[in-house]
C-alpha cells in the first residue's frame, strides 16, 4: 500500500512580522453599560515566512490608549522568532516561556496571541486547508449564531433586533446593565414585540451590577425568559457568579470573555462560575490557547460559545465538540477584504479557502492607520 511520502512536509520558517495599528470606526456605535465604543483599536499583523507564505490575524485592544503599546510589544516579538521554525502550538510555548516571569496575560498576552493565530493562519496556508479542516473539523459545520447588538434604547433595539431576525438569525442579544430593571423591562418587552417568541433574547450587562442586585435582577430576566444571563457581575469575581448561578438555576450564567488562557477557563470551571463559557479567542490565548480551553469544557460538559472575532471564531467553533454559539459582533468589516464566515438561516460557517481568510482592504487600512 502506497502511504504517501514517507517524509511531513517541511516547517515554514519566520522571517519577519510585519504590525499595523488601526482606529476602524464602530457604526452605529456599540452601547455598553461601560460607554459607547466608537472606534475599535486593532492590530493587524502579516507574518512573513522563508517559504513566501504569509500569515494574518488581528486583535482588537478595547482602548486607543492601549493600541500603540501591543502593537510595539507584538513588533518587539519578532526578533525572537525570526528564523524559528513555524510549529504553531510548540512555537507559542517556547515565546510564552521566555516570559514567564513577567507573565503573559493583560498587553503582552494580547501580542502572544495575535501570534498565535498567525501561526496557525500560516500554518493553514501551507497546509492548503482551512484552519478549521488542519484543526481535525470536517469544514463544513454550521455553528448557531446570534446577532450581538449595538443599540441601548428600546426603540433602537427593536429596530435592530427585528433587522436581525429578518437576516436570519434566530438569537439576539442586548446590552443590559441600565439603571433600573423598569428600564430593562421595557427594552426586553420591545425586542420580544419585535422578534417574536421564536427568537432567543440573551442579555449582557457587562458586569454592572452587585452580587445581591444582580441576583435580584435575575429572578425577574428568568420570569421574562432571558436566554443566558453573561458577566452580571465583575469579570473575576468567580465565586460571585456562581452565587448568581446557583441563586437562580432557571437562567443560564454565562462568562468567559474576560478569562487569561485555558487557565482562567480551568479556574471558572473549577469555581462553578457559569453553566456557559464563552472565551474570547484573543484572551484565551489564540488558536493554541482555544483548544486546550475547549477539552477543558468538553469534558467538563459546560458549552462553549466565543466572544467578537468571528472570522477566526467560526473555524475554531467547527473544530469544538462541546460548541454553543459564535457571537456575531463583526468590528473588523471596514478593514477587511476578505475573510469573513458564512451565514445562512442563523448559523455561521468558516471560509473554505486555506487559514482562516484574512486579507486586508489596503486602502481601507491607510484611511484608518493609527
Ligand atoms: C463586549 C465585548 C467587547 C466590547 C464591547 C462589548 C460584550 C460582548 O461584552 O460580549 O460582546
Ligand atoms: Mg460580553
Amino acid at each position: 500500500m502506497d502511504h504517501g511520502s514517507a517524509h511531513a512536509a517541511p516547517f515554514l520558517t519566520v522571517r519577519d512580522l510585519r504590525v499595523r495599528a488601526v482606529n476602524v470606526p464602530v457604526d452605529p456605535p456599540l452601547q455598553t453599560s461601560r460607554g459607547p465604543f466608537r472606534l475599535a483599536p486593532l492590530v493587524l499583523l502579516d507574518l512573513r515566512t522563508e517559504e513566501g507564505v504569509t500569515g494574518r490575524a488581528y486583535v482588537f485592544t478595547y482602548s486607543p490608549a492601549a493600541l500603540g503599546p501591543t502593537a510595539a510589544l507584538a513588533a518587539n516579538l519578532g526578533p525572537m522568532i525570526a528564523g524559528e521554525r513555524l510549529a504553531p502550538a510548540a512555537l507559542s510555548r517556547t515565546l510564552a516561556a521566555r516570559f514567564q516571569l513577567l507573565g503573559t496575560e493583560g498587553l503582552l498576552g494580547i501580542a502572544l496571541a495575535l501570534l498565535d493565530m498567525a501561526f496557525w493562519d500560516a500554518a493553514a496556508r501551507a497546509a492548503k486547508l482551512p484552519l478549521a479542516r488542519l484543526l481535525g473539523a470536517a469544514g463544513d459545520e454550521r455553528v448557531p449564531a446570534y446577532a450581538s447588538l449595538r443599540g441601548w434604547s428600546a426603540g433602537d433595539l427593536a429596530e435592530e433586533s427585528g433587522r436581525a431576525v429578518a437576516a436570519g438569525f434566530r438569537a439576539v442579544k442586548l446590552k443590559f446593565g441600565h439603571p433600573t430593571l423598569e428600564a430593562e423591562r421595557e427594552v426586553f418587552r420591545a425586542v420580544r414585540s419585535a422578534v417574536g417568541d421564536g427568537t432567543d433574547i440573551l442579555v449582557d450587562p457587562n458586569q454592572f451590577f452587585s452580587v445581591p442586585e444582580a441576583i435580584r435582577r435575575a429572578h425577574h430576566y428568568a420570569d421574562w425568559g432571558v436566554g443566558w444571563l453573561e458577566e452580571p457581575v465583575r469579570a473575576g469575581d468567580l465565586r460571585g457568579h456562581a452565587e448568581v448561578a446557583r441563586a437562580v438555576p432557571r437562567l443560564p450564567v454565562q462568562r468567559g470573555e474576560n478569562d487569561w488562557g485555558p487557565e482562567g477557563i480551568a479556574a471558572s470551571l473549577a469555581a462553578h462560575a457559569s453553566s456557559l463559557l464563552m472565551p474570547d479567542a484573543m484572551k484565551v490565548g489564540g488558536v493554541s490557547g482555544w483548544m486546550e480551553a475547549a477539552a477543558l469544557c468538553k469534558a467538563a460538559g459546560v458549552p462553549m460559545s466565543s466572544h467578537l472575532f468571528i472570522e477566526i471564531s467560526a473555524h475554531l467553533l467547527a473544530a469544538t465538540a462541546g460548541r454553543d454559539r459564535l457571537e456575531w459582533l463583526d468590528l473588523a468589516r471596514p478593514i477587511l477584504a476578505a475573510g469573513s464566515p458564512g451565514f445562512a438561516e442563523g448559523s455561521a460557517t468558516p471560509g473554505d479557502g486555506p487559514g482562516f481568510g484574512l486579507e486586508w482592504d489596503e486602502e481601507a487600512v491607510a484611511r484608518y492607520a493609527a
